[in-house]
């Protein structure tokens, strides 16, 4: 292996938006094969009936998380041209099992994130402002618009670009969340909902847009292979909320909007723009004491506990694995066939 691929990957550096192979077509994907949802058996929400025939729901928090990690995240450079707030994925958090990376992008023409490959994970890009585009290798070709979500299971393989779709300023987020070893492999798969798709909930002053997971009684649609919940939560001032999340799980928040206090009601409300960690406890509380709106992504993982062996954009289990995808990127083979010489056109 030649050690510049290893700088060029290492560093994020623009040169791995470059693909030198030429493109084939002979790879194919199913963009929705049905895979059986997670049984959602370990919410600790109950409903209770009374005399009348109605139901209510009880989020039972015993003990709730604290705050065991607070950042703020600073615009960086990243992609070819673009900025974003990294959370995850810092030196001061380098990654929260399953998570691996959190990025807040802010992005206007010409830059984005051209030509480059994933291995080993999946990439959840959801849209706050404007709209971008993707294209891939396989001729997977898309745009996302606000309150749009794309999940893309990375899997084997997939190589694509990212692109704002309209002049201006284009905002969104992009988590990426680590596959299982034995999942590292899978043949790739895009989930794609529109705003409008999104399943919508609200209780006392509390507004839920629920990507992934199961809030106040509802659930998305999307499949999680990693066991994962994301939630968009508005929260109106006044308002209180409770929401369980696994024993087991790890969970952050990162705030878009606004300002909150989380875990202990009395301690110090958290800006726009920072991430919270929260420790071990059975759910999260969140209070928005400020005179106006508070908006935040509330996501939680069950930990894989795997080693972590991550070159840029592949994500494996061991150093001879990295090697391996590099390889199979550079070459064009197990998954990367289609790399050969393809160029987005965007
Ligand atoms: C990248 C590998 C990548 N943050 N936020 C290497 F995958 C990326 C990359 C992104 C990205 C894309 C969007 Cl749409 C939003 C992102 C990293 O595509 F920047 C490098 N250097
Ligand atoms: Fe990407």
């Amino acid at each position: 292996m030649r050690p510049i691929y290893t700088k060029i990957l290492h560093s994020f550096s623009p040169l791995v938006f470059k693909n030198q192979f030429k493109p084939t077509k002979d790879i194919k994907f199913s963009l929705f094969p049905q895979i059986p949802q997670l049984s959602t058996s370990f919410m600790s929400s109950s409903t209770v009936s009374n005399d009348h025939g109605e139901t209510k729901t009880l989020d039972q928090i015993k003990n709730p998380r604290q705050v065991v990690k607070k950042l703020l995240s600073e615009l960086q450079d990243e992609g070819v041209g673009a900025k974003v707030r990294r959370s995850i994925g810092r030196p001061e958090l380098k990654s929260l099992d399953p998570f691996l990376l959190l990025d807040e992008f802010q992005v206007s023409p010409p830059a984005g994130f051209p030509d480059h490959p994933h291995r080993g994970f999946e990439t959840v890009t959801y849209m706050l402002e404007g709209s971008f585009t993707h294209q891939d290798f396989a001729g997977h070709k898309g745009t996302i618009r606000p309150g749009d979500v794309q999940w893309m299971t990375a899997g084997r393989g997939i190589v694509h670009s990212e692109m704002p779709a309209g002049p201006g300023v284009q905002k969104g987020l992009q988590l990426w969340i680590n596959l299982s070893s034995k999942d590292k492999m899978i043949e790739p798969r895009y989930q794609e909902l529109q705003s409008k798709d999104i399943t919508e909930a609200e209780k006392d002053g509390v507004f839920v847009r629920i990507i992934a997971g199961e809030a106040f009684g509802a659930r998305s649609p999307v499949y999680t292979r990693t066991p994962t919940l994301y939630m968009d939560f508005t929260m109106q001032p006044g308002s209180h909320l409770q929401l369980p999340i696994p024993e087991n799980w790890n969970s952050y928040a990162y705030i878009i909007e606004g300002e909150g206090i989380f875990g202990n009601e009395n301690s110090d409300p958290i800006k726009s723009h920072h991430c919270i960690v929260f420790g071990p406890g059975d759910g999260i509380e969140a209070w928005n004491k400020s005179g106006s709106a508070l908006r935040f992504a509330l996501v939680g993982g069950q930990p894989l506990n795997e080693p972590v062996v991550q070159h840029g954009p592949f994500v494996m289990n061991s150093k001879a694995e990295i090697k391996q995808a590099m390889e199979d990127y550079y070459m064009g083979k197990n998954g990367f066939e289609r790399a050969a010489n393809w160029q987005s056109d965007q």
